[in-house]
């Protein structure tokens, strides 16, 4: 069965935060997971780009609504890559073929009789961009947006979701899975327990122009969650005019699941079902509805302006340690509060502490005491031993439980737990006291061969959620890719005897912190702000002081060590190398390093790179960064580091 798993659709009108990059994250980590069980899997993410909110960003930037979405769309796509979201289509609703299926279901269900016209008074939240019932308000303001909303009284075209609503009744109460965690699907039950009003699904174009023209009105355009929801749709390439499911639709819709926030849970858990009932095709598979990244108690939010930048994140911690901590944090279906101390807490005792020592003190006693290769063992399991096989092989069921039902927070504790017992267990068999024995060397290899079997599980566990991590942990077992590892929880057989085993560099590095960094640590990267403006007051030096950088501007900078796998003259310069650099993921950097170095020179090496450049074309090749090399006279030399490290460490 292949599964069709999508993040909403995300507005145009300002900058993507944090909140949104936890859903992409969610979604990524279960499809990983699912890949990983080797289900085919499609991941669908992208941009909102009609309605009031665009048009009304775009004016205030003075530019034209289409210019405005292309650049925030792209700052969209373009967080997925750093991040690690491995998206396979992304969707804009400005996309030509998304336009036909709106305007295709629009005339099908206006045909059938389920669109009307109709005159409509009422009250309407600009935030919103939708008409609120008086019962929705609260002291007469819109609970979201606490603005009051403005009587509005006009004709509009109607869609009649009222039809539908005993149908959904029927289908959640025989569909447990259909919304979860199960408190959304009782609010969507109370909320439906009273009858349903038709949907507005039409704006007059006196109003607003910016969105998809009715195809059987030109007076009107379409309300924007009518065009947006469609979108999961025309991402698979339906025809609303068809009979039925065709192509990838029937391949992926039985399988479909969204992954959204409690905000838009009415639009995907009402409007949706019905229109894909009015539309003749079954409902998505399953809903699954996460809540809210707070800081300081109040939603993080672009309007409220207090984001944190995904990115910056990513650049100071690596994106696993921020995948971990997102999934780790919130237990999906609840709030959470964000914090740099948080993070920076987890980070040094989950990863640096827990995680990082257990694989750098198991793989420091392979060297030491068993060669640096898998022993052999023939040694007879103790009771010790016993406890450890049957903690990975409970992780193996409980994982996937956890991880098939998006209880990352759960899965994540379990993998914790055996981290945890491994750790124990070092303590408790003192290997390096084993070692002084010559009679206790069975013992001592089979104590190793256990921590190094426990790592590739948990190796194994962490491949959806931290996929460089995994990696570097097979890599260091001496294995290949996470998908071809053997199953999780299934102890043995995996790990050749004379093998070699070695970490290059320790994982996640203890934050020690700088110097410059006000302690404790500012709170979240946003709030850094103040302190900055505090230092100014001060008179002492920060970024606006001519020449002179504060340390988080420099800390935007991603430096990486990248080793050169091949190097290539550019044609007609006699100045360019094009490089392929791992640091660690391959990449393309074209380097004005001809004429000091030959292509032969620099192959094998360790350089230093600025790994998030924004990519450029020279001599129309794309670079993905830029080698430092520093520039004496007439001379260039290329910059290194003083040691072997694995390649893609930060340099800072
Ligand atoms: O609603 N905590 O787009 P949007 C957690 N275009 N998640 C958050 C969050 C927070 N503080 N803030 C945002 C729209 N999100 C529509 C969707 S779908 C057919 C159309 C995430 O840009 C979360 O996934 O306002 C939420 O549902 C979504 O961003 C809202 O994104």
């Amino acid at each position: 069965m292949s599964n069709y798993v999508t993040t909403p659709i995300f507005y145009v009108n300002a900058e993507p935060h944090l909140g949104h990059a936890y859903t992409a994250i969610a979604a990524d980590a279960y499809c990983r997971f699912q890949r990983l069980r080797g289900h085919e899997v499609r991941l669908q993410t992208g941009t909102d780009e009609h309605g009031d909110k665009i048009a009304a960003a775009a004016a205030a930037a003075g530019i034209t609504p289409q210019a405005y979405a292309d650049r925030i769309s792209a700052l969209f796509k373009e967080m997925a890559g750093p991040l690690g979201i491995a998206f396979d289509h992304f969707i804009r609703t400005t996309d030509p073929a998304h336009r036909r299926v709106v305007q295709g279901a629009l005339a099908r269900l206006h045909d059938q009789g389920d669109i009307v016209l109709s005159d409509y008074s009422g009250l309407y939240c600009r935030g919103c961009e939708r008409f609120l019932t008086e019962k929705e308000l609260v002291d007469g303001l819109c609970p979201d947006h606490r603005t009051p909303p403005d009587p509005l009284s006009e004709q509009n075209y109607f869609f009649k979701m009222s039809r539908y609503q005993d149908w959904l009744i029927d289908h959640i109460r025989q569909h447990p899975e259909f919304i979860t965690p199960e408190r959304y699907r009782n609010e969507v039950l109370s909320f439906l327990s009273e009858p349903l009003e038709d949907l507005c699904i039409s704006r007059p174009v006196s109003r607003l122009t910016w969105g998809i023209p009715l195809p059987f009105d030109q007076n009107f355009v379409t309300y924007v969650w009518f065009d947006a929801l469609l979108n999961y749709l025309s991402g698979l390439g339906y025809d609303p005019a068809a009979g039925g499911p065709a192509g990838d639709v029937a391949r992926f819709w039985p399988r479909a699941e969204h992954v959204v926030a409690k905000d838009i849970l009415k639009p995907h858990a009402i409007y949706w079902p019905t229109m894909l009932r009015a539309l003749g095709l079954a409902p998505y598979w399953r809903l699954h509805v996460h809540g809210y990244w707070n800081v300081n108690d109040t939603k993080m939010s672009k309007s409220i302006g207090n984001v944190v930048r995904p990115l910056e994140l990513v650049a100071d911690y690596g994106a696993d340690a921020v995948r971990y901590f997102l999934l780790r944090e919130m237990s999906f279906g609840l709030d959470a509060a964000f914090s740099q101390e948080a993070l920076e807490a987890r980070y040094n005792s989950d990863l640096a502490n827990d995680l990082g020592n257990l694989v750098s003190r198991t793989l420091a006693m392979a060297q030491k005491f068993t060669a640096g290769a898998v022993p052999e063992v023939g040694e007879e399991d103790g009771q010790l031993d016993r406890e450890l096989v049957a903690a990975v092989g409970r992780l193996g069921q409980e994982f996937d439980l956890r991880l098939a039902d998006f209880q990352f927070h759960r899965a994540l504790q379990a993998v914790w737990e055996v981290i945890g017992l491994a750790n124990r267990y070092i303590v408790v068999n003192a290997p390096w006291e084993l070692a002084k024995d010559q009679g206790r060397r069975g013992r001592l290899s089979l104590v190793i061969y256990n921590l190094l079997e426990t790592l590739r599980h948990i190796a194994l566990a962490l491949g959806p959620v931290m996929p460089e991590t995994a990696r570097l942990m097979l890599t260091a077992l001496g294995l290949g890719g996470v998908d071809a590892q053997g199953r999780l929880g299934q102890w043995g057989g995996v790990l050749r005897p004379g093998a070699p085993v070695k970490l290059t560099a320790p994982l996640f590095p203890r934050r020690e912190r700088h110097p410059e960094e006000t302690s404790p640590p500012a709170g979240p990267v946003a709030a850094k702000q103040a302190s900055r403006q505090e230092a100014q007051a001060k008179g002492q030096p920060v970024a606006d002081s001519p020449g002179l950088i504060d340390f988080d501007y420099f800390k935007r900078l991603d430096l990486r060590v990248a080793t050169v796998l091949a190097a290539e003259p550019v044609k007609k310069s006699d100045r360019l190398l094009k490089l392929t650099v791992a640091a660690p993921e391959p990449r393309t950097v074209v380097a004005g390093l001809a004429g000091h170095y030959s292509p032969e020179e620099v192959v094998g090496r360790q350089v230093i790179i600025v790994a998030n450049l924004k990519p450029a074309k020279l001599m129309g090749i794309e670079s993905q960064g830029m080698v430092l090399a520093a520039k004496d006279g007439d001379r260039l030399l290329v910059s290194a580091v003083a040691g072997e490290v694995a390649p893609g460490v930060r340099v800072s």
